[in-house]
């Protein structure tokens, strides 16, 4: 249903809200039964790509030249990876380093976030290995001293490690403790609930299934609002100077 031309949806220089009434599907090589919609990519400055697959039962993700994070939103997915088959339902995710062989194929209709990053190596940090857990199965912690608003780092806290994805859920009424202005971009995702996103010098309302992207530095300032807990799926580069990957 149109509607006079008016979206939520935003993109400014230095950050991008997506809703869903703009998203546009695509198939990506290697893709069988399955479809994306493509969030964030180098094409808008990001370091990243960030997609949404949807399959229908049976379908299955393809290769890629590039690490790889899924996280299961709806649905569920077998993952076949170092000669073991393993089921992910809801809230189930998965990390493939680089250059590895496996298939992810969908057990009945999904929907999957997916990150894709060229690895960036850390002199003397070994290779990242594969991941297959369950955010259910992760510890949360308090950000800064806030009980009411918990993380959950689904990569582990190891150098190996060139990008952390965390899951963030706020109490109703809670929020973040300042504006953020940092080098790390991310890109996220918004699973539950809603709130005020502030972004660059504006303020957005933001619900589940809205996509934000955010450029190094845009500033950055979240408040959760009604009844229920709002929670996120966060993408950021990490553990890597501002200058690895430059050239001399
Ligand atoms: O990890 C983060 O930078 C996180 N606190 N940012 C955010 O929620 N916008
Ligand atoms: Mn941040």
């Amino acid at each position: 249903m149109h509607n006079l031309g008016r979206t939520r949806s935003s993109q400014q220089p230095n950050h991008l809200l997506l809703t869903p009434d703009t998203f546009v599907r695509t198939t990506l090589p290697g893709m069988t039964k399955c479809s994306a919609i493509v969030h964030v990519s180098p094409a808008l400055g990001a370091r990243f790509t960030q997609y949404t697959a949807e399959f229908d039962a049976g379908g299955e993700l393809g290769t890629t030249s590039a690490q790889r994070f899924i996280f299961v939103i709806e649905g569920g997915v077998k993952v076949e990876a170092e000669g073991k088959s393993r089921k992910l339902g809801t809230n189930g995710y998965a990390y493939f380093p680089e250059g590895s062989q496996y298939r992810v194929v969908a057990a009945k209709a999904s929907r999957l976030a997916v990150i894709e990053k060229h690895y960036q190596p850390f002199d003397s940090a070994k290779a990242p290995h594969l991941i297959v857990s369950s955010e259910d199965a992760v510890s949360s912690h308090p950000l800064g001293d806030d009980p009411s608003l918990q993380v959950k780092c689904l990569l582990p806290d190891d150098m190996s490690f060139d990008f952390a994805v965390n899951t963030m859920v706020y109490q109703p009424g809670a929020a973040l403790s300042m504006v953020e202005m940092h080098v790390m971009e991310h890109g996220l995702i918004m699973l539950e609930g809603g709130g005020i996103y502030r972004l660059g010098d504006s303020w957005y309302s933001v619900t589940a299934g809205d996509f934000i992207w955010m450029a190094p530095w845009c500033p950055q300032w979240f408040g959760a609002i009604g009844k229920l807990p709002a929670k996120y799926l966060i993408y950021k580069d990490w553990n890597r100077h501002p200058l690895a990957g430059l050239q001399r």
